[in-house]
């Protein structure tokens, strides 16, 4: 019954403020969690601004590697700085956080596929505690280090965990059609003509990217704004649902 949540990192960082943590939001979102108290929780989070601002300056994508060790550096280092701020606040609020860095434990295959090694993850869960993620580097053979992104993380930890709940809370509601929220999506060419770019320096494609992403899983997902936290965890439906297609 694992449940994994993703904060977005234009949801816990001030997006165009070089790494500047949403205090506020992040305290919020912290009390949220701790209030009720999920088993088998994993959070994973995004880079807002201290990921891809490094990430922009050194040319880095998710498909652009770099060799250059001080890029890494820069960009794994600014994660790491988040992930403390993430983890800091869950365990001031008592949920019981520990940090996972992935530069560390996941690879590229040379085809592009992401290979975490995911039971040190399983381990932590088993032993109660709540491992909290973070997008990253990560290196290729041939490439260099690109970008992880944390939704690459979140489908990866879902399919080799057997998530029952995957939601990622996002700056906006849900899937937006204009100012609407759409209900729910079951296809990428239903909504592709509604899914835009993200605004703020973001290297790794913004809601589109999502949604293709979550369409793929073998669960539903739910996407939705800070406000949304809440349901989720209670089982709710909140935002947008993208729906697993059982003849996938
Ligand atoms: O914000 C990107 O993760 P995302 C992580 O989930 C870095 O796309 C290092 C830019």
């Amino acid at each position: 019954m694992t449940t994994i949540l993703k904060l977005g990192g234009s949801v816990i960082t001030e997006k165009d403020r070089p790494e500047t943590v949403d205090h506020e939001t992040l305290e919020m979102l912290g009390a949220t969690i701790a209030e009720h108290d999920v088993a088998d929780l994993c959070i994973v989070h995004g880079g807002g601004s201290f990921g891809h601002h490094h990430a922009a300056a050194h040319g880095v994508s998710q498909t652009a590697g770099t060799t250059d060790p001080a890029a890494v550096r820069d960009i794994t280092n600014a994660m790491k700085r988040l992930n403390t701020a993430v983890v800091d606040v869950l365990v001031d609020h008592g949920v019981p956080g520990v940090p996972i860095h992935p530069f560390s434990g996941a690879r590229r295959t040379e085809s592009g596929e992401l290979s975490a090694c995911t039971e040190p993850l399983e381990d932590m869960l088993a032993a109660g505690f709540v491992p909290v993620c973070h997008g990253d580097v990560i290196a290729q053979a041939g490439v260099g280090a690109t970008i992880l992104s944390g939704d690459e993380i979140v489908c990866s930890y879902a399919s080799a965990l057997d998530a029952t709940r995957v939601g990622l809370c996002s700056a906006v509601s849900g899937v937006l059609d204009g100012s609407e929220v759409i209900p729910l999506i079951e296809s990428f060419d239903d909504v592709a003509h509604v899914l835009g770019e993200s605004e703020a320096t973001d290297v790794t494609g913004g809601m589109a990217g999502k949604v293709a992403s979550l369409l793929e899983l073998e669960t539903d997902a739910f996407v939705f704004g800070v406000d949304g936290v809440d349901g989720f965890l209670s089982g709710d439906s909140p935002g947008t649902k993208i729906a697993h297609d059982p003849n996938r």
